[in-house]
This record gives structure tokens, sequence and C-alpha cells, in this order.
């Protein structure tokens, strides 16, 4: 199949998926055109099937927002037609879902009808989407949509609590890599970062509020009295200033590392022994995800999706949201006793097989298969 994908191409889950769903068609022999402002941040290797069109936003003076929606549309028009595609695959609804409608409609004026498959990934819905800024147009472009995907069974059903949506919505979980994905010999990194064998905490993350990296911080602080161990934060974002000032002031910062953005996640966790992520709302938490195929056991809050992967008492533990006693607890719990953490990390590893791409991606494939079928009659 010839597919469109449209994404963010930053390091954040949505484009994450989205990227590594394009790779992974590709090697199956699929044309995969990539739509967006800048090349994505994990497409990062050449191959004959994969291609990259931007989409330049004029920079007129009159413009204090720049209309991306409407550059993006333009650009959806263009490669639709003159690439023949398939089917057009948007993720994240906002503004990605709207602006395929808006292609959509224009392109049926050059009488092709192109099937678009919106998938859902978390805040498009749970934090913005909701907002009434965006709620009227985020409702009637998923109506719009020709397949609605999200990635979670409770991203699902906030998306049908939210919002008055006509339409099915499948779910299609989060998926992994395990070829990246897998425990590295890293051994002289772990010596670097741990010379005394202490025990290596991570969090990885866009460091915005919904993280509560501030939790982070404050479990480890409660960790460090009684394991020795180190805590490294990876990613960037507007909490982490406040984070190091919390370092500093709870005196743990000789034992805390902010590492910053980084491309090769895999081999940090490969030097770790636990994964906190305490979000406020976490549809799926792909980050864990890429732990636990790390041999990482994953502490979390119950927050979204989080319940659908990490399992309680056998992956990780999941606690209440803010519930910081609770999560350091559990941490201790695992990390004070060697056969326990090895039970933990081989159940981690063991539930992160279930999401191995190869069993994920033949649901995409189906689907737009399903959906390019159904369109058919739309065909003009
Ligand atoms: O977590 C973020 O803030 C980034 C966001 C995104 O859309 O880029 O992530 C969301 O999508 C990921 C991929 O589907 C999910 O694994 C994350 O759980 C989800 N984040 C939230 O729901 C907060």
């Amino acid at each position: 199949m010839k597919i469109g994908i449209v994404c963010y191409p930053t390091f954040g889950g949505s484009g994450v998926v989205a990227t590594e769903l394009g790779k992974a068609l590709a090697n199956r022999g699929h044309q995969v055109h990539f739509v967006t402002y800048n090349q994505p941040a994990r497409l990062d290797l050449f191959s004959e099937n994969l291609f990259y069109h931007e989409v330049s936003v004029s920079n007129y003076p009159l413009f204090d927002f720049p209309p991306y929606e409407l550059a993006l549309a333009s650009r959806l028009v263009d490669v639709v037609r003159h690439e023949q595609l398939d089917v057009l695959h948007v993720h994240y609804a906002i503004p990605h879902a709207s602006a395929a409608f808006m292609a959509k409609q224009i392109l049926a004026t050059y009488g092709i009808y192109i099937p678009v498959v919106t998938t859902l990934h978390g805040t498009d819905i749970t934090l913005v989407g909701k907002d009434r800024t965006f709620k009227p147009v985020v409702t009637f472009s998923i109506n719009k949509s020709d397949g609605v995907t999200a990635v979670s069974e409770n991203l699902r059903s906030d998306t049908y609590k939210f919002f008055d949506i006509e339409n099915d919505i499948k779910v299609i979980p989060n998926f992994i890599d395990l070829t990246r994905f897998s425990l590295k010999a890293k051994d002289h990194f772990k010596k670097a970062i741990a010379p005394f064998g202490e025990k290596v905490l991570v969090h990885t993350s866009n460091f915005r509020k919904v993280k509560r990296t501030e939790d982070v911080v404050k479990i480890f602080a409660q960790v460090i009295k009684s394991i020795p161990s180190k805590l490294l934060m990876v990613g960037d974002g507007p909490e982490r200033s406040g984070c190091e000032q919390l370092c500093r002031d709870l005196g743990v910062t000789d034992n805390v590392r902010f590492l910053g953005k980084q491309d090769a996640i895999e081999e940090i966790l490969s030097v770790a022994d636990l994964f906190l992520m305490p979000s406020q709302s976490e549809s799926f938490g792909l980050a864990a995800l890429e732990a636990m195929a790390c041999k990482v056991p994953v502490i979390s809050s119950n927050a979204g999706g989080l319940p659908e992967l990490n399992v309680d008492g056998e992956t990780g533990y999941l606690n209440n949201v803010g519930d910081v006693d609770g999560m350091a607890e559990r941490a201790i719990y695992i990390l004070e006793d060697e056969a326990r953490l090895e039970t933990f990390k081989n159940n981690a590893l063991a539930r992160a097989k279930q999401f191995d791409l190869a069993t994920i991606l033949p649901l995409y494939e189906n689907y737009y298969i399903e959906v390019v079928e159904r369109c058919k009659d739309k065909a003009i």
C-alpha cells in the first residue's frame, strides 16, 4: 500500500509510535510518506520505501500565529494527488485530524476519495482535546475520520466519555521493537554511573506537569535512605529546573544525573534496575514499555492505561497518583532482595514481549485494508 503518515516529529510518544510504525511498514514493503514540519526524530534510516515531505509555513509578518494546519492540509493534498496514496494515517488529533479532513474535502474536488485513519494518543483527548478551545473541532474530526484507533481501552472509553462520538474506535496498543529495545551489555557505563554497585533508577519523559517529575525525585529521596542508589533523569521540558532545585532541597543532587534528551534510550535502560512513572495521566505509557523490554520493572501510578501495561505485583507496582510514600515503599521492596528483583525483571520482559512489533503491526495493516475496503463505495 501507499500510506501517508502525519505526526509530530519530536521525541513525544505519538511521534515515536508513528515513526516506528512507518519504518516497520516500509520494511514490510509498503511505501510510506511522512508529512510533517521536520524530519521525525526517529526517522534515522535510509529505505527505498520511506519518503519525507516537509511542511513549511509562511512567516508573513501579518501572521502572529502561522497557520500550520492550512499549510499541512495543502501539503497533504499535494502528496496524496502526486504520490497516489491509498490511505492517510494521522497521529494525534490536534491539528492533524482536522487538517486531514480539510485535505479530504479539497481532494474530493479532484475526484479523489482519500480514506483517513486517526490514532488518538492521549493528551489530544484527556488534556488539550477536551478543553473547550478545541472540543468541537476534535469531536467533528474524529467523527469524520474513516477509521479511528486508540492506544488503550482506557483512552477509548475516555474518548466516548468526553466527546459525542458516533464512530467505532478500535484499540491497537502501542508496540515495541524488541530488536532495538533489549538488554545491552553496558558494564562500563554502569560502572561509571554506579561505581559501588548502587541500584539505578531511571525516569524518562518530556518533563511536563502531567508526568509529576517532582514525585520522581521525592520517591528517590526516600529510596536512597534504605538502598544505595542513583537516579537518571532523561529528557527535558518545563519542569526540569524545578526538579533540579528539589534535588538540592532534598540533598540528593550528588546521586541524581539529568541527562537531557537522549537518542540511545535503550543503552541507558540497560543499566537500570527500576523505572519510575508516577504520571497524573498516561494513556498507555510507551516509555514504561521501553523500560520493560530492557528488563526493567516499573513503579507507576494507576492512571489511565497504565494498568493495561504494568501488572501490579508482577512487572512492578501501581499506586494512586501522588502516593509518593507508597511508591517509595514498593520500590524498596523490589530493590532490597536480589532474587525478587530478578523475578520482577524477568516478568517485565515477558510482559513487554506481548507488545512485540511483529504482533501489533498486522493489526494496523489489517485495519488499513478494512478501512480502504469500506471506503470503496465512497470513492468518487
Ligand atoms: O506523554 C506525552 O506527553 C507525549 C504524548 C504524545 O502524544 O506524544 O504521549 C501520549 O502518547 C503516547 C504514545 O501513544 C502514550 O504512550 C502516552 O501515554 C501518552 N501520554 C499521555 O497520555 C500523557
